[in-house]
C-alpha cells in the first residue's frame, strides 16, 4: 500500500512545491547499485569516524546499503548510499599506509583482532572497485527554503524515507519535518546532508517510500456530516496495511522482531 502515495496529487492536496534538485547533494541521475548482499568494504565507524572498519553488506534497498562492522554486534548496523565516501573497496586503508580498526564494541579481546582481520578477509567476497561512486558535490551553497517538499531519511528509523518538509533554514542547515509525524521525528541536518533527496528519488531508485503519518497538520479531515471519532479519521495517505497472521512459536504468541513491528506501526 506504501507505493500508492502520490507526490503529484500529495502536492496538490497541500498546495506546496517540492524543493528543486540543485538544492540537494544528491546525483541528477542516481548511481547504479552494483553491490550484493554478503560482500566485504571499508567503511568509517559511524561511531568513531576517524577509524576504518570492514564492514559487510547485510541487506540493501535502491542504493542504499544497510551495513555491518565486522566484530560489531547486530544492534549497530547503519545505511549508507553507495556512492557515499564513508565507504571504500577493501585494501584502501593499507594502500594509503593506515591499518584497519576494530569497530567501537569491538565483542572480542583487543587482543585478538590481528588473527580475527585475518580470519574475516579471508576467502571474504570483496565488493569489486566499480560498485563504489563518486560521491557528488555539495551545492554551493544551501538553497532550501521554508515550505519545499523532499524525502529524508528518518534518523530513528533509518531504512524508512518519507515525505517531508523544509521547517526552517538556519546558516548551513535545515529543519526537516515529517509530515503527519506531529514533530516526532523531526531534526536539524546540514544542506548538503546525504539523508535528504529530492521529490521521485525512492522512486527513481526503487526504495520504497513511507506515506505521510497521519496526525498533525497533513490529516485530511473527511466531507462527511457525522464527524468519525478520532481513532476512526483515517488519511487517504496512510491505508490500512492489515498484519498478516503470524505461526504461533513456542508460547510467543505472533510477536514480531521490533524492527518489522516498528515499520508498521
Ligand atoms: N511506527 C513507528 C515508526 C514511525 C515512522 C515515522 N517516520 C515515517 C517518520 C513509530 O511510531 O515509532
Amino acid at each position: 500500500a506504501t507505493d500508492s502515495f502520490s507526490w503529484e496529487q500529495y502536492l496538490k492536496e497541500t498546495s506546496s512545491t517540492p524543493a528543486p534538485p540543485g538544492c540537494f547533494r544528491q546525483s541528477r541521475v542516481p548511481p547504479s547499485n552494483d553491490f550484493k548482499v554478503g560482500m566485504k568494504l571499508e567503511a568509517h565507524d559511524p561511531r568513531n569516524s576517524t577509524s576504518v572498519c570492514i564492514a559487510t553488506v547485510m541487506g540493501m534497498t535502491g542504493v542504499r546499503l544497510r551495513l555491518r562492522l565486522d566484530g560489531s554486534d547486530n544492534s549497530n548496523d547503519f545505511w549508507r548510499l553507495v556512492d557515499s565516501s564513508d565507504i571504500q573497496p577493501i585494501g584502501t586503508c593499507e594502500k594509503n599506509g593506515d591499518m584497519l580498526q576494530p569497530p567501537l564494541g569491538f565483542r572480542m579481546n583487543a587482543s585478538s583482532w590481528p588473527m580475527f582481520l585475518l580470519r574475516t578477509l579471508n576467502g571474504a567476497e570483496m565488493a569489486p572497485v566499480a560498485a563504489f561512486k563518486k560521491e557528488p558535490l555539495r551545492p554551493p551553497q544551501n538553497l532550501f527554503k521554508p515550505g519545499m517538499k523532499l524525502e529524508a531519511v528518518d534518523k530513528k528509523n533509518p531504512y524508512l524515507i518519507c515525505p517531508a518538509t523544509i521547517g526552517d533554514v538556519r546558516g548551513d542547515e535545515v529543519f526537516v519535518m515529517f509530515d503527519g509525524w506531529r514533530g516526532a521525528f523531526d531534526y536539524w541536518c546540514k544542506y548538503d546532508s546525504r539523508d535528504i533527496f529530492p521529490m521521485g528519488w525512492c522512486s527513481l531508485t526503487k526504495h520504497s517510500l513511507q506515506p505521510p503519518g497521519n496526525s498533525g497538520k497533513w490529516e485530511v479531515l473527511p466531507s462527511s456530516p457525522s464527524k468519525p471519532s478520532r481513532r476512526s479519521m483515517q488519511s487517504p495517505y496512510r491505508l490500512p496495511t492489515p498484519l498478516p497472521a503470524l505461526p504461533v512459536r513456542k508460547g510467543v504468541r505472533g510477536r514480531r522482531p521490533k524492527s518489522e513491528t516498528m515499520a508498521l506501526l
